[in-house]
C-alpha cells in the first residue's frame, strides 16, 4: 500500500504554511501570497485519528488568496472572514453526567480548534488575486466557463419572460448564481451523480439536461425531469434538503461497490437548517463517503436573511461538527469555485471522504417568480451586490488577457439566443401530459387510496374534453 498512515496524536498541531511567489501574466505583473490559515486540531482523551498521507497533503494545499488584494469593503469578502474556536466537554464527563453520577470538577480542558479557510482567485474587478489552477489555466477553459454562464443567464431571462406571459409556471431564477452551476458541471466526471436543488441549471446543461427539459418541468410536465440526455443525475428538488439524504444513500452505495464515483449535493443556505441536511452530513462524515456538499449561500431563504438562519458564524463549519472539512469560497468567482470543487471531488474519489464548500454569492433575483423581494430587502442592497456578480468579472479578465472581443461577445449572444428560442419552441410544441399523469411517477405501484383518486381524475378529465 503506497499510502502511509499517519497517527495524529493528541495535541498535534498542523501549523501554518506560507509561500510567496511572483510571476508575469497577460503582460502585467502580479504578486500573490498563497497561504493557508492555521489548521490546528487538538484532540481530546487520547483519541487518535488516522489520516492517509494524501489527506494530510490535501490539508496543506495552498489556497491562492492574496492578503494584499483583499478588498475589505467587499461584503462577500467580509462575510467570508471567520475564525471560530469550539470547546467541548470530555466525553467521559458527559457520560458520567448522563448516568447521574457525581461529576468531579473538570480537571483537564479538552478542546478542538478550527479555522474556516476562504478562497478567491478572481476579484470583483476581474483582477487575478491568486494563481490560476490547472482546471482553468488555458484560455479555452476560461472561455468555456464564460460561455455556460452567459447561456444560463439568457435562458433565465427567457424563462422569466415566459412565466410573465402565462406560458410557464412558477420559475426559480439563478440570476447572479451562475458561477456555482458552471463550476460544478465543469469538473464533475460523467458518471458522478448530481443532486441539484433548483438553481443549478448551468451544471445541468453541462451534464446533458436540455433547456427544453427545464422548461417542461417548470411548465408542470414531469417529463421534464425524465432527462433523455442524462439518465443518472437526480431531478430538481424543491422540497428543501430532501436531496441530501438521497445523495448520502447514493454515495454509500458507491462506496460499498468500490466505485470511483462521487455524489455532488447542492443545497441552499436555508437548507442547511433542515434536519435532513444535518443527518446527511453526519452520516457522510461517519462513513467517510465519496460526497461533496455545495452550499449555495445566496444570503436569503425566501425572505429570511442568512444571519437569522443560524447562530453559526459560517455554514462551512457545520462540516467540522460532522467530522470533515468545510471551507468558504467566493461563490461569484467561477475560477476559485472550479478549483475547490475539483479538489474536493478528487479527495472524495481517492476515498479520503466528504468536503463541504460554502459558496458565498447573492440572489440578485426574487426568490421565484411568485415572490416580490422588494417587500423585504432594499433596492440599495441589491444594487450594491451587482458589483460582485460573476459574469462581468470573468469577461473583464478575458478582455484583459486579450482572449475575448466584442465580436466574440456578439457571436455568443446570437448563438445562445438561437439555442434558447429552439428550446422554447420545443417546449411550447410539446403536448401537455394528461392530468392523471401526476399520479404516475411517484410510486412503483400506486397505493389503493391513490388508485381511486386517479380513477376520479380520469373520469373528471373525460367530462372536460
Ligand atoms: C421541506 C420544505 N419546506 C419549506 C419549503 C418552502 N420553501 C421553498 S424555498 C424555501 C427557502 C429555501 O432557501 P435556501 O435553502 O436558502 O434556498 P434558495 O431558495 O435561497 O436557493 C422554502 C422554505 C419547501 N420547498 N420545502
Ligand atoms: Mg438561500
Amino acid at each position: 500500500m503506497a499510502e502511509f498512515l499517519y497517527l495524529l496524536r493528541p495535541h498535534l498541531t498542523l501549523s501554518r504554511w506560507r509561500g510567496r511567489k511572483s510571476t508575469a501574466l497577460g503582460g502585467g505583473q502580479w504578486r500573490q501570497t498563497s497561504w493557508v490559515r492555521k489548521y490546528r486540531w487538538r484532540m481530546a482523551n487520547g483519541r487518535a485519528a488516522l489520516l492517509t498521507a494524501k489527506a494530510r497533503k490535501e490539508c496543506l494545499l495552498p489556497t491562492g488568496l492574496s492578503e494584499n488584494s483583499q478588498n475589505r469593503s467587499d461584503p462577500v469578502f467580509c462575510m467570508m472572514r471567520g475564525t471560530t474556536t469550539v470547546t467541548k466537554e470530555s466525553e467521559k464527563r458527559v457520560r458520567k453526567q448522563k448516568k447521574g453520577a457525581a461529576v468531579p470538577p473538570q480537571q483537564s480542558h479538552s478542546s478542538v480548534h478550527f479555522d474556516i479557510h476562504d478562497h478567491r482567485i478572481l476579484d470583483a474587478d476581474g483582477c487575478l488575486v491568486g494563481r490560476l489552477p490547472e482546471c482553468a489555466k488555458q484560455p479555452d477553459q476560461l472561455i468555456a466557463l464564460y460561455r455556460i454562464m452567459v447561456k444560463t443567464r439568457l435562458f433565465d431571462e427567457k424563462a422569466i419572460a415566459l412565466q410573465r406571459r402565462g406560458q410557464l409556471g412558477t420559475y426559480a431564477s439563478s440570476l447572479g448564481q451562475e458561477a456555482i452551476g458552471a463550476a460544478i458541471g465543469t469538473v464533475m466526471a460523467d458518471d458522478d451523480v448530481l443532486f441539484p436543488a433548483y438553481r443549478e441549471y448551468a451544471a445541468q446543461f453541462l451534464r446533458g439536461v436540455t433547456m427544453a427539459d427545464i422548461l417542461l418541468y417548470w411548465g408542470g410536465n414531469e417529463q421534464g425531469m425524465n432527462f433523455k440526455g442524462q439518465r443518472h443525475d437526480f431531478p430538481i428538488c424543491v422540497p428543501i434538503a430532501g436531496q441530501a439524504p438521497h445523495a448520502v444513500g447514493t454515495a454509500y452505495a458507491m462506496k460499498l461497490c468500490d466505485e470511483k464515483r462521487v455524489a455532488v449535493c447542492v443545497i441552499g443556505d436555508g437548507g442547511t437548517s433542515k434536519g435532513d441536511f444535518c443527518e446527511a452530513i453526519n452520516a457522510a462524515g461517519t462513513w467517510a463517503l465519496p460526497i461533496v456538499f455545495i452550499v449555495n449561500n445566496n444570503g436569503w431563504a425566501i425572505s429570511m436573511p442568512r444571519k437569522r438562519q443560524t447562530g453559526a458564524e459560517t455554514l462551512a463549519q457545520k462540516a467540522i461538527a460532522a467530522g470533515f472539512p468545510g471551507e468558504q469560497v467566493d461563490g461569484n468567482d467561477v475560477i476559485a469555485l472550479t478549483d475547490r470543487i475539483d479538489q474536493a471531488l478528487h479527495k472524495a474519489r481517492m476515498g479520503i471522504g466528504p468536503t463541504l464548500i460554502e459558496a458565498l454569492t447573492y440572489r440578485l433575483c426574487d426568490h421565484t417568480t411568485a415572490d416580490d423581494a422588494s417587500r423585504y430587502r432594499s433596492g440599495q442592497e441589491v444594487k450594491e451586490q451587482w458589483h460582485y456578480e460573476p459574469i462581468k468579472r470573468l469577461r473583464t479578465y478575458l478582455n484583459e488577457i486579450d482572449c475575448w472581443s466584442e465580436s466574440d461577445e456578439q457571436e455568443l449572444l446570437a448563438s445562445c439566443h438561437d439555442e434558447v428560442e429552439q428550446a422554447v419552441s420545443c417546449y411550447l410544441n410539446t403536448p401537455p401530459q394528461p392530468p392523471e399523469s401526476m399520479f404516475d411517477y411517484l410510486y412503483q405501484s400506486l397505493p389503493a387510496a391513490l388508485e381511486e383518486q386517479r380513477a376520479s381524475v380520469v373520469q373528471w378529465s373525460k367530462g372536460n374534453e
